[in-house]
């Protein structure tokens, strides 16, 4: 336990996309450990918000035709709203886009500049010339240059999952038009990420949380730090001090939205957020493993740098499998909390249990429904309602209430070996074994009661049945405090049941093994329902129409594994054309510009053929051309289609009989 207060944050969502499953498996979870750690009576203030930059918001917006402004209101009230319904409760729940975070973003951008720490460079950057504009992260796709994978802008997120920087994709291609990209010159700003290595070694030595997080980024630091362009050529973000063609980087402002927000409630609350950021204060973070280059090397880098306090810990949840598939919401492998969950009337409490109980944190999460109705129906159902249920309804029906007599020792030391291995297991970020726990007591109450059979020794000593009684009461206080931060609106119903009055939440954990006043009890209400094998296929049958509504999806457009269909084909203007006139490109040894009579006009054609194929002797060749490509940018010069050649050799191919150009190819 610490003396310190508390800051705990949960990595902030996009505004483009709802809530789901993926979300939960990190809120969730901060969420418990925040209203533990307040039962421990500790300090903790619970920050999040809204990440609202960035280009993938900006195209979604496009797409909707919608401004980013709207689209991230609209979803920043998505997600404060759902995450209430789960009770997940943050004290504060910003948004980076808001007065707050402009500020201190610039602030801490500016200070980096005072200190040293950034640099400016003249850098090549992707640049569409149709759209007639710079392609910054999500506008350009192309291939990653580490491992070759098909990747977007900033990240290969097919492959090697390496951050790229401006500029460094291969073979880049417009999102928005498909046009090849040209490299254009183009000012930017660049943190000196390289120098905070030393820092950086030390920093990870001491960081806690779990230990993918840190082993991870330890690893990126041993294979060396390149400085970060932390500028981009958008309209929408935050502005670059002193310039009004940049903003910076979503990931400068996102992260340093943890500070904006804590300023915020502290500005509510009248305390100085300088004592969060700036003082003692354990920073928490709990994030997905897939952000942890963020949390765990550039930003510790920039608070540094900025002269800030540091992160304590760093929580990184492992990955999520819907039915043994990568997570995945374009294939159809996604469960929405809304949509496939709260709206059809199931409680927050069960699927809190679910992600908390399934597995260990860092560890894979395989969801699936049937597996979700069983823990529902055998531990929530079997074991902890029913304990809880026929504890009270025993009380209630044979004592009126609760029975004058303390617990016994044995029982009270039995709590207390939980609340040891919960303490234990919380603090080890091991949330499953918490959970675990605290079912193993529900399940030793239902020992008690079967190995002592109540309703039987009722009959001949009514004092000792009276002790068992109050034994499992005494269990089912204990429950209750201990199952809060887990399920909330279930440890509300049994603390009201008990008949306590106050809120559960300001319960301290020592009121677990505290007496329970003797005194009347209300007839007890079952605390869950079982989940029927019915609703187990209506749930299964959802999944598996999105997933098959993905799939139509996919065979609908021109990519993808699936098979070609016989329009997607014919949409394909395969043509007979001749070559005209055919000749070396300046600078180029790979290309050549040609024009080609394609029968109803002569196209410029730019073909990467020069190494195969002398100029004198492709002039009057017939080849076959791909005449509705899209229009491409090649040293300068324009090239409207593309000619078929095969092998290594690029053996072109060409009518075996005359044909006249502008024949169509079936
Ligand atoms: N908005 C979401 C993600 O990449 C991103 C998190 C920001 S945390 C500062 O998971
Ligand atoms: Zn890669």
């Amino acid at each position: 336990m610490s003396d310190s207060p508390r800051l705990v944050t949960c990595g902030l969502p996009y505004t483009n996309g709802s809530c789901h499953l993926g979300h939960l498996r990190t809120y969730v979870p901060a969420d418990m450990y925040v209203r533990y750690l307040r039962h421990r009576g500790e300090e903790v203030v619970f920050i999040c918000g809204s990440d609202n930059h960035g280009t993938p918001i900006v195209v979604s917006a496009e797409a909707l035709g919608t401004t980013p402004a709207e689209l991230s209101r609209r979803y920043h009230e998505h997600f404060d709203t759902t995450f209430r319904r789960m009770g997940v409760r943050f004290d504060h729940f910003g948004m980076t886009d808001g007065p707050t975070n402009h500020r201190r973003t610039q602030a801490i951008v500016s200070a980096l500049e005072e200190k040293g720490h950034i640099y400016m460079e003249r850098i090549q950057q992707s640049y569409c010339p149709k759209c007639q504009r710079f392609l910054p992260d999500r506008y350009v796709m192309g291939l990653c240059p580490h491992c070759g994978a098909e990747a977007r802008g900033d990240e290969c997120d097919q492959g090697c999952g390496k951050h790229l920087e401006p500029g460094e994709i291969r073979a880049p291609v417009c999102t928005v038009c498909s046009t090849p990209a040209e490299l254009r010159e183009q000012e930017h700003y660049f943190f000196r990420l390289s120098t905070f290595a030393p820092f950086l070694v030390e920093h990870l030595e001491h960081l806690k949380g779990t230990a993918n997080a840190r082993n991870y980024a330890q690893g990126w630091v041993r294979e060396g730090l390149r400085d970060w362009c932390i500028t981009r050529t958008l309209e929408w973000g935050v502005r670059y001090p002193g310039r009004d063609d940049l903003v910076v980087y979503v990931w400068v402002d996102a992260p340093i939205g943890y500070i904006s927000f804590t300023e915020e409630w502290a500005a509510e609350h009248g305390v100085d957020w300088k004592r969060y950021w700036c003082g003692d204060t354990e920073v928490t973070h709990f994030i997905g493993g897939d952000i942890t280059y963020h949390h765990c090397i550039f930003w510790p880098a920039l608070l540094k740098g900025a002269g800030y306090g540091l992160p304590t810990a760093v929580v990184a949840s492992g990955m999520l499998k819907v039915d043994d598939h990568k997570f995945s919401k374009s294939r159809g492998y996604v469960v929405w909390t809304n949509e496939d969950y709260l709206d059809l009337g199931l409680p927050a409490d069960c699927l809190r249990y679910y992600l908390l109980a399934y597995t260990s944190h860092t560890k894979e999460l395989n969801f699936s429904w049937r597996a979700f109705a069983d823990r529902v129906n055998n531990e929530l159902v079997n074991t902890f309602g029913n304990f809880v249920h026929r504890s009270l309804h025993f009380a209630h029906t044979q004592f009126g209430g609760v029975p004058a007599v303390p617990a016994r020792d044995e029982v009270l030391a039995e709590i207390r070996q939980t609340m040891a291995a919960i303490d234990t297991a919380m603090n080890e970020y091991e949330f499953k074994t918490a959970v675990d726990a605290v079912l193993g007591l529900a399940a030793s109450g239902n020992t008690l009661i079967q190995s002592n059979a109540p309703w039987k020794l009722i009959k001949t000593d009514r004092d000792a049945a009276a002790q068992v009684i109050a034994d499992a009461l005494q269990i089912v206080r204990a429950l209750a405090i201990l199952i809060d931060p887990v399920m909330p609106e279930t440890a509300g119903r049994i603390w009201g049941m008990l008949g306590l009055p106050d809120p559960i939440a300001d319960e301290g954990l020592e009121g677990c093994t505290a007496p329970l006043a003797p005194g009347p009890l209300a007839m007890p209400t079952p605390l869950f329902s079982r989940i029927e094998e019915k609703r187990v296929t209506e749930l299964d049958a959802l999944l598996t129409a999105r997933v098959a509504e993905a799939e139509s999806r996919a065979c609908s457009a021109p990519s993808g594994d699936a098979p070609l269909t016989i329009d997607e084909f014919s949409r394909m203007e395969l043509v007979v054309g001749r070559v005209l006139q055919a000749e070396p490109i300046k600078k180029s040894k790979k290309l050549l510009r040609l024009v080609v009579d394609v029968g109803t006009e002569e196209r410029q054609i730019v073909s990467g053929i020069a190494g195969h194929y002398t100029p004198g002797e492709l002039v009057g060749t017939d080849v076959i051309v791909i005449a509705n490509l899209a229009p491409a940018v090649l040293f300068g010069i324009e090239s409207r289609g593309m000619i078929l050649a095969a092998g290594d050799e690029a053996s072109l191919l060409v009518p075996m009989r005359p044909v006249a150009p502008g024949t169509r190819v079936r």
